[in-house]
C-alpha cells in the first residue's frame, strides 16, 4: 500500500510524463482550473482528479493514453459535461484523470454531395449544426444543451433530443469513427460509406458506450437536406388522449415533415413562466397539458402552412386542441421552443428535482404519464410532477420537483424510491428505464437488473476484451466490481 508521501510523488512524475506529451497548454494541474470539471451540470457530483489533460489531437491523446495505461491509471473523458447521469465526473479517490476532448475541436471537412461532415470529438453541436448549415445543408441532431454539449459527448451517449421522431439518435447520424482505443492505439474508421458490410459494424459499439470503451477523437456524420420551410405551433389539448390523437393526424398527413412533437404539462410551462425572464404564454388562457408541433421541409412549395391549419382546424372540430398559436417569423419559432428548451433550467431554479428518462411505445405514453404521476402523488404528496419529452418517439422526462416546503435534501433522499416508482410502472408498459441520457454513475445498478441475464454477460464479455485491465471510466455503466 502506497504512503500518502509515495501518492503525491507517482502524481508529480505522472504529471510531468503528461506534460512532456501534450505540452503547456495540454495539462491543467491548478486547483481552480480543475475545478469547473469535477462538479456536474445537475450538482449530483463532484470528483476529485490530478490534472486534466487537454490533448490538441489524436496523436498527442494516443501517446498520452500508451503512458496512462502503463501506469494503470483510469481516464474519465469529458465533453461539454452536460451528462445528466454524471457520466464525466471523476470518482472521489483523486487516482481518475479527467480527459477534455475541448482543444480537439476542428472541422476537418465538409462535402455536400456526399452530405457529409467530418468532425473532431471537441466539436460543439451548435458549431457542426452551423458549419452544415454554411455549406447549405443541415446536422438534425437537437437539444436543449446544444451550445455546450459536443460530438464526442453526443455519441458516446448515443444522444436523442428533439429531432428523433424524423431523423433517429446520435448512431442513426453517424457513419464513421476514429478512435484511441484503451492501449493508445489509433483506429481510423473515418469511411463517408453509406454500405459497408466488412464484418461487425465495430463503430457502433463505441456510440452509446459513455467512454467505457475508447475514446471517441472525430466523426463522419450524415447531413441532410436544409428546410426550406418550416411551421411550428404551440398548442394547448384537453388531455394525454387528445396529444397522442393529435400527434397521429399530424403523421397520418404528412410523417416526412414532422420533425418535433413534444409533450408539457401545465404545471412544467407554469415553471419555465415563473423561473425564465421573458417568456410569455402565447394563448389567451392556461391549461394542464401542451404539445409543440414543428414541421419542416426541404421543399420550399411543400404547403405546410396548409397542412398544419387544416390539421389543427380538424382536431379543433374535433375537441383533440384548445387552442394554438402558429409562429409567423423566426423570432416566434424560438420564443415557442424556448418554453420547451427551458424545461430543466426551471426546475433546476424552482428546486431539488428528480429526474427519469424513460421510454414506452408511442401509444403508452399517456398511460406512462398517468400512472407515473398517480404512483409518485401516493408516495409524496405535494409532490410536483413535471413530465414532459419527446412524445413522437415514445421518450418522456418523468420528472419531479420536491413539494414547496420540504427540505431539499430530504426530497433527494428519497430519490430512489420516486425512481422505482417510476421504473415499475414503466416495466408495466414495456418501456426502457434509460432512453437517451446513458446509464452513467446514476443507473449502473438498474442495467445489472433490467438487462440481467445473456445481455448483460455479453455486455461485460465485450468491456472486459476491449478494456482489460478497467481504465475507461470505470464505475459509469457497469459498478466497479468489489475486490
Ligand atoms: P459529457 O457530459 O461531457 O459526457 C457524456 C458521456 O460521454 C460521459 O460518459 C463521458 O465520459 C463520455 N464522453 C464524452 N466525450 C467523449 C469522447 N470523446 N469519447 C468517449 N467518451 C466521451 N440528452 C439527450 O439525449 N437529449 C436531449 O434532449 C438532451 N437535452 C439536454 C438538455 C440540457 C439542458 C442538458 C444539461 C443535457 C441534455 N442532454 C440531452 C444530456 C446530455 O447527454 C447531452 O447534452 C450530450 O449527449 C452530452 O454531451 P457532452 O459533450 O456534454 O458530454
Ligand atoms: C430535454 O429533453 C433533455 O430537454 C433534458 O433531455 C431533460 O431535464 C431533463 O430531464
Ligand atoms: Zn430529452
Amino acid at each position: 500500500m502506497p504512503s500518502r508521501g509515495d501518492d503525491s510523488l507517482i502524481r508529480d512524475s505522472l504529471i510531468s510524463d503528461l506534460r512532456a506529451l501534450v505540452g503547456e497548454r495540454g495539462i491543467l494541474t491548478a486547483a481552480s482550473d480543475i475545478e469547473p470539471y469535477l462538479s456536474d451540470w445537475r450538482g449530483l457530483y463532484h470528483g476529485q482528479s490530478p490534472c486534466v489533460l487537454r490533448p490538441a489531437d489524436t496523436q498527442q491523446l494516443a501517446d498520452a493514453m500508451k503512458l496512462l495505461a502503463s501506469r494503470q491509471v483510469a481516464v474519465v473523458p469529458q465533453g461539454g459535461n452536460t451528462s445528466m447521469v454524471g457520466g464525466a465526473m471523476p470518482d472521489e479517490s483523486g487516482r481518475q484523470v479527467v480527459l477534455s476532448l475541448a482543444r480537439m475541436n476542428r472541422i476537418r471537412d465538409i462535402d455536400p454531395v456526399d452530405m457529409t461532415m467530418v468532425a473532431e470529438a471537441g466539436v460543439i453541436l451548435k458549431a457542426a449544426q452551423d458549419a452544415a448549415a454554411e455549406a447549405g445543408c443541415l446536422f438534425p441532431l437537437s437539444l436543449g444543451a446544444e451550445g455546450s454539449a459536443t460530438i464526442g459527448g453526443v455519441l458516446s451517449t448515443n444522444a436523442g433530443g428533439n429531432t428523433t421522431v424524423r431523423y433517429g439518435n446520435a448512431r442513426e447520424l453517424m457513419l464513421g469513427l476514429e478512435v484511441v482505443l484503451p492501449d493508445g492505439q489509433v483506429w481510423n474508421g473515418l469511411r463517408r460509406l453509406r454500405k459497408d458490410n466488412t464484418g461487425y459494424a465495430l463503430r457502433q459499439l463505441f456510440v452509446g458506450a459513455e467512454g467505457t470503451l475508447g475514446i471517441i477523437t472525430a466523426a463522419v456524420l450524415r447531413l441532410v437536406a436544409r428546410p426550406r420551410a418550416r411551421e411550428v405551433a404551440f398548442c394547448a389539448v384537453p388531455d394525454l388522449a387528445a396529444a397522442l390523437g393529435l400527434f397521429r393526424r399530424f403523421r397520418d398527413r404528412d410523417e416526412a415533415s414532422l420533425q418535433a412533437f413534444e409533450y408539457m404539462s401545465g404545471t412544467g410551462v407554469g415553471l419555465v413562466l415563473k423561473h425564465i425572464p421573458g417568456t410569455a404564454l402565447p394563448l389567451a388562457e392556461a391549461a394542464d397539458h401542451y404539445v409543440l408541433v414543428d414541421l419542416a421541409s426541404p421543399r420550399p412549395d411543400a404547403g405546410l402552412r396548409t397542412l398544419i391549419e387544416a390539421v389543427l382546424g380538424e382536431a379543433l372540430e374535433a375537441g383533440e386542441v384548445l387552442d394554438a398559436a402558429i409562429a409567423e417569423s423566426t423570432a416566434q419559432i424560438q420564443a415557442l421552443w424556448r418554453l420547451r428548451e427551458e424545461h430543466s433550467e426551471s426546475q433546476k431554479l424552482a428546486g431539488a428535482s428528480v429526474k427519469n428518462d424513460v421510454s414506452v411505445p408511442v401509444s403508452r405514453v399517456p398511460d406512462l404519464i398517468r400512472l407515473a404521476t398517480a404512483a409518485a402523488e401516493r408516495l409524496m404528496p405535494g409532490i410536483r410532477a413535471v413530465p414532459f419529452g419527446h412524445m413522437g418517439d415514445g421518450n418522456i422526462h418523468m420528472n419531479f420537483v420536491q413539494p414547496e416546503a420540504m427540505a431539499p435534501a430530504a426530497f433527494l433522499a428519497r430519490s430512489h424510491d420516486l425512481m422505482d416508482q417510476v421504473n415499475a410502472v414503466v416495466r408495466s408498459l414495456d418501456g426502457s428505464f434509460s432512453a437517451e441520457h446513458g446509464i452513467g454513475r446514476l443507473k449502473p445498478d438498474m442495467l445489472a437488473d433490467w438487462r440481467a441475464g445473456a445481455e448483460f454477460e455479453l455486455m461485460q464479455r465485450l468491456k472486459a476484451a476491449i478494456d482489460p485491465a478497467g481504465l475507461m471510466n470505470p464505475g459509469k455503466v457497469f459498478e466497479i466490481p468489489r475486490s
